[in-house]
């Protein structure tokens, strides 16, 4: 393709009003052609400071638009099945914030359309596996340098969360992307999962199971936990710590420029949230899905990255893990194999 890509962006909240603006300033080869978001003043004022961009405000005209290449869905979860069965029905590559759907049955609906298609158009935003530091820290392991990892140690802190943000939701909101990241570093499936609920933090919100220390399991026996606290009142803070046979290995100090000064002080700056943290990620993570989907009908991929499998993967853990959290129980992941779908 030699035009810019056209793209729709559906929900333009945080998320979809940050990759407007990344699109718009930052990402080669694309432009926003179209914004839509359930409250149409907001997609009328971010159109109008977008040249070339207009409003169509109701999200499948969006997606069928003739002058529209592609799709990115910043929408709320709920929405997502039907707006992606209407990018497989137009075959509009699309770029969907996680989740794929909000339940395990649908997101398995949503997998099996697309390999009846053929064609894989849906790339999933687990954005972490653009962020360099990842991407690191998965060569060495696929070096084989510090032999096979044994144990995974993972950290993910939120200063805060919306009002709405409940004990589920941090599993399927925050843990999900440790999920991410434990099928992305190790290569396999995760068989079960126990979710451990200590002291509840007294500033948290009443009711609120916060921390949870996720515990997983994998298809060969490895071990990974995952301490999730979202209102620790300080910074965001995401660090992981692969411990294999021949060594371990860290990412996610983030420390920055460390300053010394008189009298005797010495500090740096914390990272606010995740658009600071996974800037970097989101921006890699849009250019190579624009650059794959300008390429998709040469090459017949439109997808640079996680799929529709890796979405369905992740609703089956967080599903078993919502179950752990009311048990305290280890739960066992239910999933289909992934050779009973052909071209999933
Ligand atoms: C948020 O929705 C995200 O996706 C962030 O990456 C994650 O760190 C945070 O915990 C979630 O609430």
């Amino acid at each position: 393709m030699t035009n810019e890509l056209r793209i729709a962006v559906l929900g333009v909240g945080m998320m979809g009003a940050d990759h407007v603006a990344r699109i718009s300033s930052k990402i080669a080869g694309a432009r926003v052609a179209v914004v839509n978001d359930y409250f149409t003043e907001k997609a009328e004022e971010l159109a109008a400071s977008i040249p070339g961009a207009r409003v169509v405000n109701d999200p499948i005209d969006a997606i069928a638009d003739p002058e529209v290449d592609a799709v990115l869905l910043a929408t709320p979860g709920p929405t997502h099945e039907k707006q992606l069965l209407a990018c497989l029905e137009y075959g509009k590559p699309v770029m969907c914030e996680k989740p794929l759907t909000t339940d395990v049955e649908t997101s398995l609906a949503v997998v099996k359309a697309e390999a009846e298609l053929g064609k894989k158009l849906i790339q999933v935003g687990f954005m972490r596996r653009f962020d360099n530091e990842y991407a690191d820290l998965k060569a060495l392991i696929d070096s084989g340098d510090i032999g096979r990892p044994l144990v995974v140690h993972c950290a993910h802190r939120n200063p805060a969360v919306p009002p709405h943000f409940d004990s589920a939701m941090i599993v399927k909101d925050s843990l999900v992307h440790e999920v991410d990241v434990t099928r992305f570093l190790l290569d396999e499936e995760i068989t079960t999962v126990q979710i451990i609920t200590p002291s509840a933090n007294t500033n948290a919100p009443a009711g609120l199971k916060d921390p949870q220390i996720a515990i997983f399991t994998t298809e060969t026996g490895r071990h990974v936990d995952a301490e999730v606290f979202v209102t620790t009142g300080v910074a965001y803070e995401v660090r992981t710590e692969v411990v294999a046979e021949g060594g371990s290995a860290m990412i996610g100090l983030d420390v920055g420029l460390v300053r010394k000064s008189a009298p005797g002080t010495w500090g740096g700056t914390i990272t606010p949230s995740f658009k600071e943290r996974f800037g970097q990620a989101y921006d890699t993570e849009i250019q190579r899905w624009v650059d794959a989907v300008r390429s998709g009908a040469e090459t017949g991929n439109y997808v640079d990255g996680p799929g529709a499998w890796d979405g369905y993967a992740a609703a089956a853990v967080c599903e078993a893990g919502v179950k752990s959290l009311e048990s305290g129980a280890p739960v066992a992941v239910d999933m289909v194999p992934r050779s009973s779908i052909p071209g999933a």
